[in-house]
């Protein structure tokens, strides 16, 4: 017998063991290496309620055993290159969400990605989003790229010298061995899941999954990878299998909503009608905080001619933003559409051919001319699209602009605002005009010639830097409104103003240092939820600051009440604005205000686990006393959602829902 031959399988054998520990160690390192990384990005998201304990760390586990399972299919020599794609994967996916939650407090979803282009957008802003201590996430790498690749080297050459002294095919015994091992970390790892995600949704998440109202809500129960797993089977189940369908008991349900809470959209019969047949000019500002209203910089008023106006225009002072994952499309969304946002990405990317009773529809249906402009590329959340939906005439869009003033990602809002008034001017009348500035994006940086303010300590700070924008914003519209009385339009027209959503700037030291004095908690609450609103009518009557809670779904029931459009056979949620106090104003993610106390949703979605907080104290009070309107709260998003999601405007105009 030749000797060779003999000794040659001894030593296949013991390099295959050590491969095959080799394979094993690695995916214990993967399972540590993700388990830390998955530990980080809890931390460092710091979700009040939320910091992990023993049933999330099972969670994390299981999730990463199904996760990386399938490499055990895979020869064992393959299996640490398989293992370090796959936390490459991975590790992005985690880098990904802390980036998105760092300036959305949310998490990325399927109908997120699909507006990817919003998000790459964002260019400067998500630089200034990356921490240095991120670079923690890659670490393992450093290490696991040299060893595996050494890894796969040794290992090839082994095969092929093996192979020229041994002929043979597949191991069965091996092939046996890794499916078993495979099958058992899928099981091991959905019992990890399974049990834990159980008993939360047995017993103080119950309905969790049948009423989302934030992402955090899931993430805090099912860990981020089955957060992605979750939303990944409720996209394929809602667009590939058409979604759950409502019965007809709550399809009448939702109509019959719309019917009981007409009262809320109708006001005073003495001003229905006041302002028929007047223009109507709605400006939409680009994440323009109510803070900054009245406010001093040394000495300097940040806003000046927004507070000239307050003399002459209604100001409300609590007005709340109802936005979420769509951001600025949401504000454009639940002001002229009058319905609440979706929980997950943009109404204009997911349901842009669905139908909806729109201020710019009820307006051209009366024989306005409707202009929608922007100055940014039309296709940016899906615009060009919803607004011929939404029923506009025209969309002046970026290259319908001259970039005679480049700020940021465009044309500053000065040049746009006297463009698009002359635009404007030209068109038939009456007109209604949508306007959507964008000089203040996120990260608010102007042209150096275009910052007045002295920001002292926070200059070239991003706070300094949003006050620099505020002001330009406020300068601008400075000159809007002298352009559109030197046309004699202002007194023809109905002009508003408000913020679409909050700044994305965190901290409370700024603030306190602008406003002088320390900022409470619910300040806080107030400043990231309430932007400006300002309203200015042709003969500037019923002027004067107005303290009531209102909210962006409330704007369009209270214009169509002063042009004489009775919103009777629409569907559109909201109050009216002129109607006293004692309104219900319910944000996105499940908070809600009465005026007199507002609550703030507990990540776990249980209401107790909440937060009351009292006006009058301005201080947190017992969670019962926000518990009245716990329900009306709730449905109105599940009926603005039901709306939404299965197209039931059109039902309702088609059929017998609709009211006698
Ligand atoms: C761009 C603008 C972006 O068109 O809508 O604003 P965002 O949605 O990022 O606030
Ligand atoms: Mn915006």
């Amino acid at each position: 017998m030749n000797p060779i031959r003999q000794a040659r399988p001894d030593t296949a054998g013991r390099k295959s063991s050590a491969a095959s520990l080799f394979g094993w160690l690695s995916f214990v390192f993967f399972l540590a290496a993700m388990m830390g990384k998955l530990i980080y990005f809890n931390r460092t998201l710091a979700i009040p309620n939320m910091a992990m304990d023993r049933d999330d760390y099972l969670v994390a586990l299981g999730s990463l055993l199904i996760a990386g399972s399938w490499t055990f299919w895979a020869k064992e020599r393959w299996r640490p290159l398989l293992l370090l794609l796959l936390n490459a994967a991975l590790t992005l996916l985690i880098f990904a969400d802390l980036i998105y939650f760092r300036y959305f407090q949310d998490f990325i979803t399927i109908p997120v990605l699909l507006q990817a282009g919003q998000v790459s957008s964002l260019g400067e802003s998500i630089a200034s989003l990356i921490h240095s201590k991120d670079l923690r996430l890659f670490l393992d790498w450093l290490v696991l790229i040299p060893l595996t690749v050494g890894h796969v080297r040794i290992r090839s050459r082994e095969y092929r010298s093996r192979r020229a002294f041994i002929s043979g095919g597949r191991n069965p015994r091996r092939m046996m061995q890794r499916a078993a091992a495979g099958l058992l970390a899928i099981i091991v790892g959905a019992v990890l899941v399974a049990v834990p995600v159980k008993h939360a949704t047995s017993t103080w998440a119950k309905g969790l999954f049948s009423s989302v109202w934030w992402s955090a809500s899931v993430y805090n129960i099912t860990g981020l990878l089955g957060f992605h797993g979750y939303d990944a089977y409720r996209y394929v189940k809602e667009k590939m299998m058409g979604g759950s369908s409502l019965s007809e008991a709550e399809i009448k349900e939702t109509e019959a909503w719309f019917s009981a809470h007409l009262p809320d959209r109708q006001g005073p019969a003495s001003s229905f009608g006041r302002y028929a047949g007047s223009n109507v000019i709605i400006v939409q500002a680009e994440a323009f905080e109510n803070f900054v209203i009245g406010a001093k910089v040394n000495g300097q008023e940040i806003t000046p001619n927004l507070n000239a106006l307050r003399k002459e225009s209604l100001y409300f002072t609590r007005f709340f933003h109802q936005t979420g994952q769509g951001r600025t499309s949401d504000a454009d969304f639940g002001v002229n559409a009058g319905l609440h946002p979706l929980p997950s990405g943009s109404v204009f990317i997911r349901y842009p051919s669905h139908a909806f009773d729109t201020l710019p529809g009820m307006l051209r249906a009366e024989g306005y001319r409707t202009g929608a402009f922007h100055a940014y590329d039309a296709g940016f959340w899906n615009r060009y699209i919803m607004y011929q939906n939404m029923g506009y005439d025209f969309f002046m869009s970026k290259k319908d602009y001259v970039l005679d003033e480049p700020v940021g990602w465009t044309v500053g809002d000065k040049s746009f605002f006297r463009q698009s008034v002359e635009r404007m001017s030209s068109e038939p009348k009456p007109f209604y005009s949508f306007l959507i500035t964008l000089a203040s994006h996120h990260p608010y940086k102007l042209p150096e010639a275009a910052q007045k303010l002295d920001v002292g300590p926070y200059k070239d700070t991003m706070f300094g830097d949003y006050l620099q924008s505020m002001h330009y914003v406020d300068e601008a519209v400075g000159e809007m409104i002298a352009d559109l009385k030197q046309r004699g339009l202002w007194d023809k027209t109905i002009w508003v103003f408000y913020g679409d959503h909050d700044n994305s700037i965190g901290g409370t030291e700024p603030l306190s240092w602008l406003l002088g004095h320390p900022v409470s908690k619910l300040d806080m609450l107030e400043m990231k939820n309430q932007v400006p609103l300002f309203i200015h009518l042709p003969d500037g009557a019923q002027s004067g600051t107005y303290d009531t809670v209102a909210g962006q779904l409330d704007v369009a029931p209270t214009l169509l009440h002063w042009l004489g459009i009775d919103t009777a056979g629409s569907y559109m949620m909201g109050h009216n604005l002129l109607q006293p106090d004692g309104r219900l104003v319910v944000l996105r993610n499940g908070s809600y205000t009465d005026g007199s106390v507002f609550y703030v949703p507990s990540a776990d979605g249980l209401f107790e686990h909440g937060t009351c907080f009292d006006y009058v104290s301005r201080e947190k009070t017992d969670v019962t006393r926000c518990q009245p309107q716990e329900a009306e709260a709730k449905r109105r998003l599940t009926v603005s959602d039901r709306v939404i999601m299965h197209n039931l405007i059109k039902r309702f105009r088609q059929s017998s829902y609709a009211e006698p």
